[in-house]
């Protein structure tokens, strides 16, 4: 218990000098779907890292502090889903 809230803590300082976005993704039905979308994002300027979540239909996108994420969103809707920005 103690070595994960630790882990959890040393996460946390990590991505502290990032930015974290939550996104929601709408139509993705596939595998080749999350690829897609995960490409997508990754290819906007600033964006380091996405983590995409087919069922729960989100994406977790690392990226450098002032990234909009509305620019992200617009990147994923051009790509033909759906996206709304949850944080
Ligand atoms: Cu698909």
């Amino acid at each position: 218990m103690k070595k994960v809230l630790l882990t959890v803590l040393a996460m946390v300082s990590i991505a502290s000098a990032d930015q974290l976005t939550s996104l929601k993704i709408e139509g993705m039905m596939c595998p080749a779907c999350v690829k897609n979308v995960k490409g997508t994002l990754n290819e906007v300027k600033g964006v380091n890292e996405t983590t995409v979540y087919l069922k729960e239909g989100k994406a977790e996108v690392k990226s450098t502090d002032g990234v909009k994420p509305e620019a992200m969103c617009d990147a994923v809707k051009k790509a033909g889903y759906g996206c709304k920005v949850t944080k």
